[in-house]
Parts: C-alpha cells; structure tokens; sequence
C-alpha cells in the first residue's frame, strides 16, 4: 500500500513537472542560461568584444548576488594565446577575445554548479574551425539539418536579410561560447563563384556579424579560379600570370576583411583540379597560394584526403602522396588530415600522416556532420570517436606521441596550431535536426579548446545546460545519468550494428546511410565499391594490409606497425581493417570469427533498443517537444540498426555458410527485400 501511494506521488510530481516545463525547440542550444541575479563587471575600457563579455556575464550570472567581478588585461606568462585566468572575482588574459572565452567558461561552471577557484584555461590549437560543406545555391554537402545558413534561396544566394543577420550572430556567439574561433563558409568541393565580386561582398557582410565573437572567416578555394572566373588559359601554379592573379584576388579579399583567415583548399581529389593538372605538385599549389596570403598573415589549409584510380590501397595513397613533400611546403601553410586514412567511418585506426610528417604542421579534420553514423536520424555521440584519436599514440618520438601531441604543438613547435569540424549547422529550427546532433557540435569545441577533456565530463556539461535548471531537482540527477550513459555507450553501439571488428564502407551506394555490403559495380571505380573493402569470400573476410598484402601496416612507426601486422596481436576493434581472417579464427572471447561477428550485430541492435527503454522512462523529465523528438528519432534508430545487422549478416552467411547462433534474434527480414529497400533514394 505504501509502495503504490509512493508511485502515485511519484507520478504526480513529474505530471506537475511536465506541465510547468515550457515549450523548447531547441533553438537556444546549450545556451538557455538567463539569470536576473545581479552582477557589477567592470572591464578595461570599451571595446565590441569587451561589451560581449560584460553583456553575457550580466545575462547569464549565476553566481553570489551583487558580486564585483574584474574583467583585466595581463601578462601573466601562465595564460597563452587566447587562453585566460578565472578568479572568484576576476577574469584575467592576454587578449579581449580570452576575456570573453573566460567569461563563457565562469557562466559555465556557475550553471553547472561547480565551485569557482582559481586556474588557468589556455587553448589546445590556436585555430579552431567549423568547415561547412555548404554550396552556393544553399544546399549542404552531406548536410541533414536543412539548407544553408549562408547561401541559397533568392538571388543567387545573395540576398541578406534581417533575420539571416540574426542568425549569423547567433551562431556566433554559439560558437564563441565553446571556444571556436573560424568558419569556412563554403564547400570544399568548392565554385569557384565565391571569390567573384558579389559573394565576397556577402563574406564581408557574414564576417561583420562574426568579428565580435572572434570568428575569423575563411574559404574554400577552387584551384581553377583563374581560368574559371578570371579569364586566363590555365591555373598553373608556376604561371606568373597566375601567381599574380591569385595575389591580385588576395588583396581584394583583404580590403573587404581585414581579418581574413585564409584558404581551404581540396586538390587533385574526387574530381576537383590542382597542380597536378599542370604537372606539378602539391607544394608548387600550396606555396602559390601561400605567398599570396602571406603579407596579410592569411594561411593555407591543405587537405590530404586525396586518393587516385589506381590498384593501391585506397588508404595508402594520401601518405604516399605527402610523406615525400614534408618540409617543403611554406610557414603559413597547414595540412589538413582526416583523423582515419579513409573517410570518416564509424571507426578507422588514425591516420598515418599525423605520426609521418615531420617538418609539416598537421591539422585533424573530425566530421561532425554524420556522414556514416546516421545522418540526423540516429543518436550518435561523437566525442568519444575523437577522444579516441586524438589519444592514440603514433609512437612518432617514441611512447607517448599521441595524436594530440602531434597536432597540438607539444611534439614539435610551429609557427600556429589547427583543427577542423565538417559542420552539421543548416536552417533547422534547431539547428542541427537531431537534438542529440547539437552535442556533436559542443563537443568539437571543447576538445579543440582543450583536446585532454574526457567525452564523459563533456556529455555531463553539454546535458544540464541544454536539458535542465542550473538548481538542480531530483528527477534531474536521475536523468543527467541516464543519458550519459545512452550517449557514452551510442557510438560503440553504431559501430556494433555497422561495422564491428573493423569492417569498414560497407555502405548503400550515394547516400551513406544504410547498408549495401553486396554493392559492387565494374562501372564505377573498385574503391567506391563495398566489396572492395571488405573482400568476403569462403575463406574469411576482412582487407590484409599486412607485410603479405597492401603493406599499409609499415606506414605506422614501430612498435605499432608489427603489433598491427601480426593477427594474434593487432587490436580486435581494428581486426578486419588489417587482416583476411579465417571464419574459423578463435577470437579472444573465445568464440570463433563469425560467432563473434553476428553477436556484435545483435549486441548493437539490444543496445538501441535499450536506448529506446531508458529514454522512455525519463517522460516527464524535459519538455515534451524534445522528448518526443528523440523518442520517434530512436525508434527509426532501432528500425535501422535492424536492418543493418540483418543484411549484413545475411549477406556474409552466403560466404561463411555458417549457422546464425541460435541464442541471438534471428533476421526478421530477408535479403531480397533489404537489397531493394536500400537502394531507394527514399531510405536515406
Ligand atoms: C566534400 C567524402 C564525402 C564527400 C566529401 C569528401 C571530402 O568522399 O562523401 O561528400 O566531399 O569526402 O571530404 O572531400
């Protein structure tokens, strides 16, 4: 009896609860923190960013009421770059910018309720950029969360209005608060349109509403700009007609912003030009566009995701390609590496660039959009994938040679440090189409803020100010915890009912979502194709990289190329990456290859369904526009694990021509109609 009057009390708090929680759409972000508790700030002088700071210290103030705090320019020698110093009743830094990131971070840990005290905040990499894969005619490459916040619609993408004004403020700012500091505006598979009159006049309007934050606007740049807007014969990188154009096209863009940041550039890659089109090299490209940059303090970034129709290893070739070009390229120009030698599966070894070059500064590229990992249909929480990165060690200088150090400048110093996130920012109302997308976003700033925090500390912040009251209630322990621990546990989970064991691009041709192990075509180029990864035959399954096959072991440094070559001792979760395994072949669980391999699929499935249960326990917690947004996202989740895991097992068991273990689910669908239900446009 007393149990029941407790479940109806129980039950009617959280009715009272639900009804008093109001409306969100997700707009507001991680940023829902108004307070009218008073503070008196005072800062050094008046400048755009100094009033930022002061104005969102009095809008978000959660500390002791009526407090004096002291915004201070100093020159401790502790606080770096943009990084500053927190007080009880003073923010101190170097530069206005770290006043305002210092502000950010002191409303943070108020809200967050975590005891102010006294220490220094520098960041990890001095560039911290957004790139958006976002086309003039506002459409967005690999983009799930509507159209283009900077292009498109009316007048060939040109027109501004008030409310595009707005936004691009308030996507500032949201990037202010975690520390991001550039913004590539456009597609790296870039028009060369963008560096025409018109466009860079709407840049100059996008980077006025950018400034005040500190975000420096950059561009994706098309090798052939000279021929294809500018009227010459050709776009060769030693051409001193062109080299002039290029410095002519500089100086423009830096009367228009002064604080340009500079060029994006993918070259020779995918069907876009570049130097080798003229047979020259990357270098010749890049130090073109270099010297042109350069009396402005501009910078190239240089992505290496370059690969050839060739019958090499696809993920051999972006190191082939550079390894022989490190330290010739100019000061000011970065490489920009994708953090797997791919192409952002749900789990890669890092790439082999990060430990390789050594007088060339390196630059990870996450993908935050989720290209492989669900689009905005699936809760997939990404810090994890990237905390794992950029903690592996290369072994470049011996133990230790993480890939953070090798990009952070702790390894080796240059002359600045960067990191890119490929956005999932489009028109959405709530920005990103999942909710749980918005994560994604606030954690590529945190870790490139600070690339040692662990995704657990990172969930744990981005759920209490994106869900919950800075006062905490007690159903919102309850539900904090429930949903780190779905959102620490989404992206082992997606690799379990996508690709465990290091299968990889095993993907529905085009769209990226759902399965197509079975996709092969001779039309098309053999590393488009999933069969080419994954080689199932009657033997085994899995891509020998090993000494006996592609040999893409030996572009690691010792120790890790020979533990990687050898099958007792190459990680489990990278097994069918570097090796053709026997379906036979005992795994460490004990079971054998297939076993294992069909109970990870259906471990993965169980695990979105559990997803599903804890969510829906935690009704009655947020407001219900965003409960039930996430439930209805989780049920198609569940859908399509499902399908994953059935076509892929089905596809396999024509090769392995073993028993599904009778003690997991069996498929519900057949493979027939998996085959046709994926290739629909629709599915995705
Ligand atoms: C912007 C993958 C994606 C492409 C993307 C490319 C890149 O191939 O599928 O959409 O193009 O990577 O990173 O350049």
């Amino acid at each position: 009896m007393a149990y029941i009057k407790r479940m109806i009390i129980v039950a009617l708090l959280m009715l009272t609860q639900a009804t008093l929680l109001k409306a969100e759409d997700g707009q507001a972000l991680w940023l829902r923190g108004n307070s009218n508790i008073k503070v008196t700030v005072s800062g050094p002088g008046h400048s755009p960013v100094v009033d930022l700071a002061i104005a969102e210290l009095k809008r978000g103030w959660h500390g002791k009421p009526d407090m004096v705090l002291n915004l201070r320019i100093s020159d401790n020698p502790a606080i770096k770059g943009d990084g500053f110093q927190l007080e009880e009743s003073a923010i101190s830094a170097r530069t206005e910018l770290g006043l305002l990131y210092g502000a950010y971070e002191l409303l943070r840990s108020q809200y967050l309720g975590s005891p102010a005290r006294r220490f220094v905040s520098n960041p990890s990499y001095s560039r911290r950029i957004l790139n958006h894969w976002d086309n003039l005619d506002g459409s967005i490459e690999r983009g799930y969360a509507g159209r283009s916040i900077f292009w498109g619609e009316k007048e060939n993408g040109l027109s501004i209005t008030e409310q595009d004004k707005e936004k691009w403020t308030a996507y500032a700012r949201a990037n202010a608060s975690i520390g991001i500091n550039g913004s590539v505006l456009n597609n790296v598979n870039a028009s060369a349109k963008i560096l025409s009159k018109p466009y860079l006049e709407k840049v100059r309007a996008i980077a006025e509403r950018l400034r005040p934050y500190g975000i420096k606007t950059y561009l994706s740049v098309n090798f052939s700009s000279p021929v294809l807007i500018g009227k010459l014969k050709k776009a060769d990188p030693l051409d001193p007609q062109v080299q002039q154009w290029w410095k002519d096209k500089v100086k423009e863009i830096y009367a228009l912003i002064p604080d340009f940041g500079g060029f994006l550039v993918k070259a020779n890659s995918e069907g876009q030009p570049g130097p080798q089109d003229y047979g020259r090299t990357h270098v010749d490209g890049a130090n073109m566009m270099a010297d042109a940059l350069e009396p402005f303090g501009g910078i190239v970034m240089w992505r290496a995701f370059v690969y050839n129709p060739s019958p090499e290893d696809r993920t051999k070739q972006a190191y082939k390609e550079f390894l022989p070009l490190d330290g010739a390229f100019r000061k000011n120009v970065i490489l920009q590496v994708k953090n797997g030698p791919l192409d952002f599966q749900p789990r890669e070894p890092f790439s082999p660039l990060f430990g390789g070059m050594t007088k060339t500064p390196v630059m990870p590229e996450f993908q935050i959009t989720q290209e492989y990992l669900g689009g905005s249909k699936q809760l997939v929480f990404l810090s994890t994938l990237w905390e794992e990165c950029l903690n592996n060690d290369t072994f470049k200088n011996g133990k230790g040679s993480t890939v953070a150090a090798c990009t952070d400048g702790s390894l080796s110093k240059t002359d600045f440090t960067a990191i890119a996130g490929v956005a999932n920012i489009g028109n959405d109302v709530n920005w990103t189409g999942h909710t749980f997308a918005q994560a994604n976003w606030y954690a590529f700033g945190r870790l490139a803020w600070n690339n040692k925090l662990e995704s657990k500390v990172i969930a744990a912040e981005w759920i209490k100010q994106t869900f919950l009251d800075s006062k905490e209630k007690k159903t919102d322990a309850k539900f904090a915890k429930t949903v780190q621990g779905i959102m620490m546990e989404s992206r082992e989970a997606a690799v379990d009912y996508m690709m465990p064991l290091g299968l990889h691009h095993i993907f529905a041709e085009g769209h990226h979502y759902g399965p197509a192990p079975w996709f092969s075509n001779d039309k098309i180029r053999a590393d488009w194709t999933s069969v080419y990864y994954h080689k199932a035959d009657e033997q085994g399954i899995g891509f020998d990289r090993t000494r006996n096959g592609s040999d893409a072991v030996d572009q690691y440094h010792e120790p890790l190329s020979s533990k990687l070559n050898s099958l007792s001792t190459c990680p489990e979760i990278y097994l069918l990456w570097f090796h053709h395994v026997p379906w036979s072949y005992r795994l460490k669980s004990g079971n054998d290859l297939w076993t294992e391999l069909c109970l990870r699929y259906d471990r993965g499935v169980n695990k979105v369904r559990s997803f599903q249960k804890d969510w829906d326990r935690m009704d009655g917690a947020i407001d219900k526009e965003r409960f039930q947004e996430v439930q209805s996202k989780l049920r198609t989740q569940s859908r399509d694990a499902q399908i994953w895991k059935d076509a892929c097992l089905l596809y396999f068991q024509q090769f392995s021509k073993r028993e599904i273990p009778f003690d997991i689910e069996r498929p519900v669908h057949d493979l027939q109609s998996l085959k046709e239900l994926t290739k629909s446009r629709d599915y995705n």
